[in-house]
């Protein structure tokens, strides 16, 4: 990868995920490309923006030819519980994007990275060490895409040699941009809410079991797997990544650890309820491991150390500002 270009690098992994590239291959070889506010403050100060409605493929062309991309990260996307409620604002944001990526990439020769989710599964795909090529039956319209995505990444590869690579995201936890929409968010917002000293509320069920990730193995993931020797792949689009499982249950018992008065209850939200029951408790993640060597740096006692510690730091910063 020499000069990429990140359509969706505001959102929550695009805007770290811009960092991260920035830092390994040079400030002005990777391109935000951004739609709509809020950017963080200092967005336009770190390096080279383009504005880009991902449904509009002139813009993404033009942004390609402009800056000479090699490399497409394509993260428009429309997390599953907002999707559920507006299926065809899920459907076009994820599908127009990918189809408009693809197309640039076949015809300007760039690779894409566009991520799929354990989001891809569905009720009858086997539960748990969910395998790497299994059934993928989802009864959501953001699994729907994700499934779509994979098929017409590996497509676009097979029939005009369009270097298309992708993974299987769990839910990913992030302490800079919020996710939004997600089934998996809680996951996230919760440890806000026990840096600040407030009760949480959980939205799913205790035993509700799902995948997560801390981000810093999700930025690793999505650069190793652009980096690959692709005569190691056998599969490309999409691969399944695992690194933690767990249930509300579990987050609360490691979060207490710190903060022993941390209070959790539970309101379920039957959407979001249903979501995750429809997806697996864990991935099988041995085919990213054999072939580009995957291998994740965070459990859940090691994320929540550092999680606690990078958001009371910015909770102190914030009232010493205030109180100056
Ligand atoms: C979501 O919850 O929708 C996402 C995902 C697991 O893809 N975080």
């Amino acid at each position: 990868m020499k000069n990429i270009l990140i359509v969706g690098s505001t959102g929550q992994i695009g805007s770290e995920l811009s960092i991260r590239l920035r830092s390994i291959y040079g400030d002005n070889n990777v391109i935000c490309g951004y739609y709509k506010p809020p950017y963080p403050d200092n967005f336009f100060d770190l390096g080279p923006t383009v504005e880009i409605d991902a449904t509009n493929i002139d813009q993404i062309a033009d942004a390609v030819k402009k800056y000479k991309i090699d490399t497409i990260y394509n993260l428009a996307a429309i997390l599953s519980a907002t999707a559920e409620k507006n299926p065809k604002l899920g459907w076009s944001v994820g599908m127009d994007s990918l189809m408009n990526c693809l197309d640039v990439a076949r015809e300007l020769n760039c690779a894409v990275f566009t991520p799929s989710s354990i989001g891809a599964f569905g009720n009858n795909t086997p539960k748990d060490k969910t395998p790497q090529d299994t059934i993928q039956r989802p009864n959501t319209v953001y699994g729907i895409t994700k499934v779509v995505g994979e098929l017409l990444s590996d497509y676009y590869y097979s029939r005009w040699g369009v270097d298309t690579r992708s993974v299987r995201f769990p839910g990913i936890i992030s302490n800079l941009t919020h996710p939004g929409g997600g089934t998996t968010d809680y996951a996230v917002e919760i440890f806000y809410n026990a840096v600040q000293g407030e009760k949480f509320t959980c939205p799913v069920k205790a035993g509700t079991y799902m995948d997560m990730m801390y981000m810093p193995d999700a930025l690793d993931a999505a650069i190793q797997i652009m980096e690959a020797d692709p005569s190691k792949l056998v599969h490309r689009n999409s691969f399944n990544i695992a690194s933690m499982s767990f249930d509300p249950e579990m987050i609360y018992a490691e979060i207490k650890k710190h903060y022993p008065q941390f209070v959790m209850d539970y309101d379920v939200d039957p959407l979001k309820q249903a979501i995750a029951d429809s997806w697996p408790n864990s991935l099988d993640d041995t085919c990213a491991r054999e072939e580009w060597g995957w291998s994740p740096k965070y459990d859940l006692a090691k994320m929540t150390i550092d999680m606690i510690q990078v958001l009371k730091e910015r909770y102190l910063q914030q009232t010493l500002t205030l109180q100056k």
